[in-house]
């Protein structure tokens, strides 16, 4: 039987945006917050100083043949030492905000035990530094990385950062992305920590593909759930900031208007996004899931299940994309590998459907109107929890024979802005979706997790020859004439 949800996915399917005038911060809801993202180990380089210990990524970029330009983030952006530079390029463009993550090796170099206090003074300068800029701090403790399995390493590692920030911070996240690194790093083995048991463990050395990830996700709910309750009680009342985690999805559309390929979409978004939010909203794993990965799919007690229910503030979006989803469930599974668990066929191109513009990326279809749809089916499905879009963008190749001023000149990054935060905009205006904030990915070209230096998704682009100097791209002047109208 096709489910009200499926409905819901059709009807939210065939909105479109009319949303025809030009857009402007002041089009958006009073105190809507604008600011860019970014993450330590892609950003902060000086892996090695002030006694910050090595990451599960710091050994496995250095493994051979695990990023495509064979880089390495040990020097990234260098913001360890240019946040102060970088502060002045946020103001410029009048963000209100910067979205980063603490490495948690800077605070605890062994994981736990004695706190390194150089990394706090760190994090303590940047803070100070951005609030004097007028620039609020969105914090996230694990950025794709950590010990994130013990649970009360990661809920000490936690607290000591309300207790040494908190005064100031307002704003924390737990987790980002928890489904990504969970599939990249626990079944596909191409993230860290590279584990994985497909194709007869010739990608990795080791590990379990069909239960792993489902271990950690459990893990990563329970770490999360266990660091909400500690603030609410201990920290919030008197701090007065806000919790939540950083979830990322694609927005899914049928191959077709079949029943079973409408089911499908609907498992796709089960399995990428309700596997996290569901938890947290209803308090167990979506039953799509638990009927397809029956015993390996963890379960929560009474009192944990009670507990994840409503542990939020808000929820982080990262949004990127949009992909066909097409029903595979009259195909036998090879295997238990969480990616067949799903019965879904991913496409990013569908004969009689509309062929999409990639960025530089080719999982990065351009669809604007996948934010709608994503804002509403979050609104209609799971009660319009508080969202804000913690990550939004698109990368350009950084090729040797494109000229800096040619990279300068993003007018497919402007019209990507534009388009996303017009469906954003009429998802809150005319749909009624309650989203408080847009951050966009990202502040600088960065480095980027399986692909190093090849993509650039910066504003400002970074001369990777010459000093990692900055300049404005021209997305960066279209956000700064957007932020000041
Ligand atoms: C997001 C995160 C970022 C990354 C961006 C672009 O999902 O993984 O760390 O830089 O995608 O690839």
């Amino acid at each position: 039987m096709i489910s009200a949800y499926i409905i819901i996915i059709v009807a939210i399917g065939i909105i479109h945006t009319c949303y025809g005038h030009s857009i402007s911060r002041g089009s958006f809801p009073k105190g809507f917050v604008f600011g860019t993202a970014s993450s330590a180990y892609q950003y902060e380089g000086a892996v090695k100083e002030d006694g910050r210990g090595q990451s599960i990524w710091d050994t496995y970029v250095h493994s051979y043949g695990k990023v495509l330009d064979f880089s390495n983030a040990d020097v990234a952006n260098d913001q360890y030492h240019l946040y102060n530079e970088d502060i002045q390029l946020m103001k410029d463009m009048g963000m209100d905000a910067y979205r980063f993550s603490i490495s948690w090796s800077r605070i605890y170099p062994n994981g736990s035990g004695e706190v390194n206090r150089a990394g706090i003074d760190h994090y303590n300068d940047l803070i100070n530094a951005l609030l004097a800029n007028g620039i609020e701090p969105y914090i996230i403790f694990i950025y794709f990385f950590g010990v994130y399995c013990n649970r009360k390493d990661y809920a000490a590692y936690a607290e000591t950062c309300f207790k040494e920030f908190g005064d100031r911070v307002k704003n924390w996240i737990t987790f980002n992305e928890p489904f990504t690194f969970t599939v990249q790093g626990y079944a596909l083995g191409i993230q860290a920590p590279g584990r994985c048991s497909i194709f007869k463990y010739t990608v990795c050395g080791a590990g379990n593909s069909s239960t792993e990830p489902y271990v950690v996700a459990h893990n990563v709910l329970l770490s999360h759930g266990k660091v909400v309750d500690i603030y609410k009680k201990k920290y919030q009342p008197k701090q007065g900031g806000s919790i939540g985690i950083t979830l990322d999805s694609f927005w899914f559309e049928p191959a077709t208007n079949s029943s079973a390929d409408i089911e499908a979409a609907q498992r796709a978004l089960d399995f990428f996004l309700g596997w996290f939010l569901e938890p947290l909203i209803f308090g167990d794993y979506p039953k799509s899931i638990r009927n397809r990965v029956e015993n390996r799919l963890p379960r929560f007690s009474q009192t944990q299940s009670s507990k994840l229910k409503g542990a939020f503030d808000f929820i982080g979006i990262n949004h990127y994309t949009t992909w066909y989803a097409e029903d595979r469930n009259g195909t036998n599974k090879t295997t238990e590998v969480l990616l067949d668990d799903s019965g879904v066929l991913a496409l990013s191109n569908v004969v009689g459907k509309p062929v999409h513009e990639t960025a530089h990326s080719t999982w990065l279809y351009i669809v604007p109107h996948g934010i709608r749809s994503l804002m509403n089916y979050i609104r209609h499905k799971y009660g319009n929890p508080l969202v804000l879009i913690t990550e939004n963008g698109m990368d350009d190749g950084n090729s040797p024979s494109t000229s800096i001023n040619d990279a300068l000149n993003d007018k497919k990054r402007i019209k990507y802005y534009n388009d996303y935060l017009t469906n954003l905009l009429a998802a809150i205006k005319e749909d009624g979706c309650n989203v408080g904030g847009y951050f966009a990915w990202s502040l600088l070209d960065d480095w980027e997790w399986g692909a190093g230096f090849t993509s650039r998704f910066g504003l400002y682009y970074v001369d990777y020859n010459d000093k990692l100097k900055r300049y404005a791209k021209n997305s960066a002047t279209w956000f700064k004439n957007f932020l000041a109208s």
